[in-house]
């Protein structure tokens, strides 16, 4: 295959001059793309999508907009500028020289979190692949499509990284990343929330907000990494993140504002009656907001892990904007911790920080989800109504960590098993949630218009109007 890099694959690694770079990726490109017309947005390859393209790190480069059909988007692979001398940030080596090639002792953890991290991305593709049936808005339906070869472009990020440092390994890892598959009963995805159904647009929109989320915290952990190549790839792809959270955030405010609309026109919040207009009810809102939150909550791994601590105290992985934070070396430290006592009680320890080190990370988190729910908060208080949205405890239908299986209720209090399993219906989309939901899925494709359930954007894309044809379904 010949082919022209630098036009081919947009890029600042040298990709031009690095054979064994061009030999890696030419075997792995047309696998991945016959990945993506298999199981990407499989039913679009032929439409023209108004996208972003990322054609270089600079201000003017990193968001060129144009009209694309997805198989050609132009998949780059993009570091962020070396910052001259870059100096470890923390842990044992703090102060030391970062890393441009792989420590050998290192490479197998390495190799584990880059891995862990490049399976989410091919993973939330998968997961999302139907949606464009449904499609809300042609607005939304490109946003859908911009946040999928974004992912796509991730996925590239780290496979480079295999391809460059790892060698065989790197790139036999870099197969198996597209052959593990989201759901896949023999070859699923790494982490749990990645192999959760998005069959509807409101579970798109919690999984952009929540799950992102998750990225942006994890990408900035991992942007402060003494691997130079790893750090700088994460910091730029943190640009191309808060789109994502973006669509997340703002997808979930206009579904809250059309639902207000249909309240007040209708003078209930019965959701009965709100539903029957087609318009999604606050209290099933909450429940996909519980589903969300709770599994993304996982995604940080256990409370007490000497797998973060190892990460800390080597330098593989610090804390997002380590520094923030006076101590780089957490040494002396500890994190309180509540658990189950086993007994319907809870009891506290302290653990050395940096064992709490996850924990750290979602403490954080979880303030930075809060921001969204205070401004959902906002619109239904200004609109005359006292419902309110709330995360749930952080020990609400957890699968990872101490709080794992535990009989706990939103509010965090230990309930009785009993109790649990007849409540968790209330709590949690059910299956006639679900149901409905999903009825209220029907594709709207006419430049301008809106589903019945969510309110139309306050502005257009790259300053065009909401009513652009973003992408052409004929
Ligand atoms: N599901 O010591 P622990 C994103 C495993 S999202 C299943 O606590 P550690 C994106 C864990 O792997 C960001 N398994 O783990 C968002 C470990 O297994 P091994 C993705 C889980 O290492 C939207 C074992 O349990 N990036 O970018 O401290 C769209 C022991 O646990 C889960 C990353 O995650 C789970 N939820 O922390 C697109 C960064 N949680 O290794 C993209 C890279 C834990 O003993 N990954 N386990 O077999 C990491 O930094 C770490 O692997 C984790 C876990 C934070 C995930």
């Amino acid at each position: 295959m010949a082919i022209d890099y630098q036009e081919r694959i947009p890029n600042n690694v040298d990709l031009a001059e690095n054979r064994t770079l061009q030999r890696a990726l030419e075997h792995w490109q047309p696998h991945f793309l016959d990945w993506w017309r298999e199981l990407g947005p499989s039913d679009f390859l032929d439409v023209d999508v108004y996208l972003r393209t990322a054609t270089s790190v600079d201000a003017k480069g990193w968001a060129t907009y144009g009209t694309v059909k997805m198989p050609d988007y132009r998949w780059g692979i993009f570091l962020a500028d070396a910052i001259p001398d870059r100096r470890i940030g923390f842990g044992d080596e703090h102060g030391k020289p970062v890393w441009h090639q792989v420590p050998g002792e290192h490479r197998s953890t390495l190799r584990r979190l880059i891995v862990t991290q490049g399976d989410t991305e091919p993973a939330s593709v998968e997961q999302q692949r139907l949606l464009g049936h449904s499609c809300p808005s042609l607005y939304d339906l490109r946003n859908l499509f911009q946040v999928n070869v974004e992912e796509g472009r991730h996925l590239w990020a780290m496979v480079y990284l295999l391809h460059a440092y790892f060698g065989r390994d790197g790139r036999e890892e870099a197969e198996e990343l597209l052959a593990r598959h989201s759901g896949d009963r023999n070859k699923p995805r790494i982490l749990g929330t990645f192999n959760e159904p998005i069959s509807d647009w409101l579970s798109f929109f919690m999984f952009t907000y929540f799950t992102d989320r998750d990225g942006k915290f994890q990408l900035k952990s991992l942007a402060e990494s003494s691997f130079d190549p790893l750090s700088r790839s994460c910091t730029f792809m943190l640009t191309e993140e808060a789109h994502h959270m973006f669509v997340g955030d703002t997808g979930i405010s206009r579904v809250v504002r059309r639902t207000l609309e249909v309240m007040k026109e209708l003078g209930t919040e019965d959701p009965a009656a709100i539903r029957a207009r087609g318009a999604v009810d606050l209290p099933t809102m909450q429940r996909y907001l519980n589903f969300w939150f709770s599994s993304s909550l996982d995604l940080f791994g256990a409370e007490n892990s000497s797998n973060a601590a190892g990460y800390f105290a080597t330098g593989i992985k610090g804390r997002p904007d380590e520094a923030n934070y006076p101590d780089h070396l957490c040494r002396e430290g500890s994190f309180h911790l509540e658990r189950p006592d086993g007994k319907g009680g809870v009891s506290e320890e302290d653990v050395p920080l940096r064992n709490a080190m996850n924990e750290v990370t979602r403490t954080a988190y979880i303030r930075d989800c809060e921001i969204g729910v205070k401004r959902w908060n906002r619109l239904i208080a200004k609109a005359g109504y006292a419902t309110e949205l709330k995360l749930p405890s952080e020990r609400f239908r957890r699968g990872i960590g101490v709080w794992a299986n535990q009989p706990v209720d939103p509010e965090g209090r230990i309930i009785s098993a009993a109790e649990h399993q007849a409540k968790v219906p209330s709590w949690i989309p059910s299956e006639s949630d679900g149901a409905f939901v999903k009825s209220l899925m029907q594709r709207v494709a006419e430049p301008g218009k809106m589903a019945s359930w969510i309110a139309p954007p306050e502005r257009g894309i790259n300053n065009l109007p909401v009513e652009y044809e973003y992408v052409h379904l004929h």
